[in-house]
């Protein structure tokens, strides 16, 4: 669509990455968005992939990403060979709207260091890339069952600590926290404002 080619040539302009949908929250700390809806159709240079330590497919948002990005995807991960947990890996987008997929893999059940090495290791693997817009769903929460606001905590705080380390804030121009379950917009409004304050 128009709004998604818009965003496509210039990483600030995300909040034409989603098509027919209005953010939940925007603009904490000018850098951090929420948004609740499907993250495979954000047009950002990267989204972030909750995926299994094979990288080959599975459920819930990893089976939506790589239904959207098609059989290509798979044959790149394939190459990866498979990911441990907290590590991230990145590939190309192909049929998806964003430019690249960042796949990392979340621990089964309430492991805080695992989940915070996963928004820690992606974030980095965004910069060393040099891309500037990231998307992030809610890793762990579904079928590997942590806790909902736990999970929100850990994200929101490894976020933070990541974009007051050395220059990393002015490397990135947005990280947009994906919400699928309205759950987690209950805890992602509760929390996010002490974290990142409005401007
Ligand atoms: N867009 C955004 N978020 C989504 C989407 C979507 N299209 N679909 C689901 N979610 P889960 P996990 C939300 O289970 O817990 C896979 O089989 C979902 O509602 O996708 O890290 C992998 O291969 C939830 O809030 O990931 C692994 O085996 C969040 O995404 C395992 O599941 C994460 O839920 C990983 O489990």
């Amino acid at each position: 669509g128009e709004a998604s080619s818009a965003a496509h040539t210039n990483g600030k302009a995300l909040k034409h990455a989603v098509l027919d949908e209005e953010p939940v929250r925007q603009n904490f700390n000018d850098k951090i968005s929420l948004w609740q809806g499907d993250i495979t159709e954000f047009q950002a240079d990267a989204i972030v992939n909750a995926a299994n330590k094979s990288l080959l497919g599975g459920g819930g948002v990893d089976g939506a990403i790589h239904h959207a990005a098609g059989p290509d995807l798979r044959a790149e991960c394939l190459k990866l060979h498979g990911c441990a947990t907290g590590e991230a890996k990145i590939t190309k987008g192909f049929r998806l709207p964003c430019k690249h997929v960042i796949h990392t893999v979340g621990p089964i059940g309430e492991k805080p260091e695992k989940l915070r090495s996963c928004y820690l290791n992606s974030l980095d693997l965004l910069k060393e890339h040099e891309l500037r817009t990231v998307v992030f769903p809610c890793i762990s929460t579904g079928i590997y069952g942590y806790p909902n606001e736990a999970a929100c905590l850990v994200a929101i705080e490894s976020v933070r600590h990541w974009l007051e380390t050395g220059d990393n804030s002015s490397l990135v121009d947005r990280i947009i926290f994906c919400l699928y379950e309205d759950v987690d917009v209950d805890c992602y409004e509760k929390h996010l404002p002490t974290y990142f304050p409005p401007v």
